[in-house]
């Protein structure tokens, strides 16, 4: 029990376990990992597939040459370890050339450098196997707003997104984007901020259909929003093309904690929401392990993300199971189905008077979460 396969879809960014536990306080505590490493682990760990920024991978000075060795030898360890690459994006935030911004940049010369640094991503990608392209704008904003007007920002974001469908397009590949809104870190404040006003902005793209979004728990909480509301948006719309999964507690620095490790009731409607939902994408978690972590930690960190998405979704099974709590869901039902029309003073008061008995249902819940159940 609670042994993941591959079936189960679970991916890690190189980039999280991999992380080396840097902080803006503090220096690295934890050596590389080669890339091939990592795939070996998390293959017999079984996970489905790792995910990367071009730069995980391919150092952004590498000559073609180096270039074509690296990712043949990363090749060679996927094949080997049945691991696959379903996501790639690309890092537009490292490089001081980005720092005030990189598609949306004042300076046309930074934004060319950055969508063409993006569509190489893309090809690479494509060489991978992946079909989704996250795209994290992570410099894409401002601390001086007397500097830029927001409104040629985003005129820049869309040219350049418009540009890079277009290369998608053209080259034939199945690729998707998914844009991954963030509200701040790195910057003050980052433009396009949650789900909501990432779909608004989608629609008024070229190639809108090409486009969806890659919402992260962390990144809700941090604009104080409910991730599972902002995930259900998106699937409303059909436009979860992806997701990024952790954890974060609100009104704090961008935590990236291992998935369900803090927040165990909306850890579980979230679960509940992409199980019942039928999302079919990769489960795929950006977090970090703890920067007192060995690398023995590491790999307890990749394990206990994979057995917590278990164990969330056994409770989602007992919520459908439960014989007390179906009742009550049924009652409740019931009562909304059944409760008289509004025709007047008595209806109207049959309707003021009615407990919803969410109470009882929300305590069966943390029953449920709590082993009691
Ligand atoms: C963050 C982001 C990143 C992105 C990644 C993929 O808070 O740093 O979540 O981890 O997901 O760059 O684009
Ligand atoms: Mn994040
Ligand atoms: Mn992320
Ligand atoms: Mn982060």
């Amino acid at each position: 029990r609670f042994v993941p396969q591959p079936e189960d879809r679970f991916t890690f960014g190189l980039w999280t376990v991999g992380n080396r536990g840097r902080d803006p306080f503090g220096d690295a505590v934890r050596p590389t990992i080669a890339p091939t490493t990592i795939v070996r682990e998390l293959s017999r760990l079984g996970a489905y597939g790792v995910t990367l920024h071009d730069n995980d991978l391919v150092p952004i000075d590498a000559t073609p040459a180096e270039r074509d060795r690296i990712v043949r030898e990363f090749k060679a360890a996927l094949d080997d370890h049945h691991l696959a690459v379903p996501m790639v994006t690309v890092n537009l935030f490292y490089d001081p050339v980005f720092k005030d911004g990189a598609l949306t940049s004042a300076a046309p010369a930074v934004r060319r450098f950055a969508v063409d640094k993006a569509k190489r991503a893309m090809d690479l990608g494509h060489e991978l196997g992946a079909t989704i392209f996250v795209l994290w704008g992570g410099r894409e904003g401002a601390e001086v707003d007397a500097a830029k007007d927001p409104r040629d920002a985003l005129r820049w974001y869309r040219e350049s997104l418009n540009e890079l469908t277009d290369h998608i397009i053209r080259n034939g590949y199945p690729m998707r984007i998914a844009l991954e809104p963030k509200p701040n870190e790195p910057r003050s404040d980052i433009y396009l901020p949650t789900v909501g006003s990432m779909l608004a902005f989608i629609q008024t793209l070229d190639h809108a259909e090409r486009v969806g979004v890659n919402p992260e728990v962390a990144h809700a909480k941090m604009a104080g929003l409910n991730p599972v509301h902002e995930v259900a948006q998106a699937i409303d719309q059909q436009k979860l093309f992806h997701i990024d999964l952790n954890d974060q507690r609100i009104a704090r620095f961008d935590q990236d904690l291992r998935f369900g490790s803090d927040d165990l009731k909306g850890t579980f409607y979230l679960v509940k929401l992409l199980e019942d939902s039928g999302y079919d994408g990769p489960r795929h978690f950006d977090a970090h392990p703890y920067r007192t972590e060995d690398i023995e930690g590491v790999w307890q960190f990749a394990r206990g993300s994979m057995r917590s998405y278990l164990a969330y979704r056994e409770k989602v099974r007992r919520f459908h199971q439960d014989g007390e709590i179906q009742a009550v869901l049924a009652r409740i039902q019931k009562l909304h189905s059944e409760g008289p029309a509004i025709d007047g003073e008595a209806s109207l008061n049959w309707w003021r008077e009615r407990g919803y008995a969410y109470e009882e249902l929300d305590q069966l819940v943390t029953e449920l979460l709590l082993g009691m159940r």
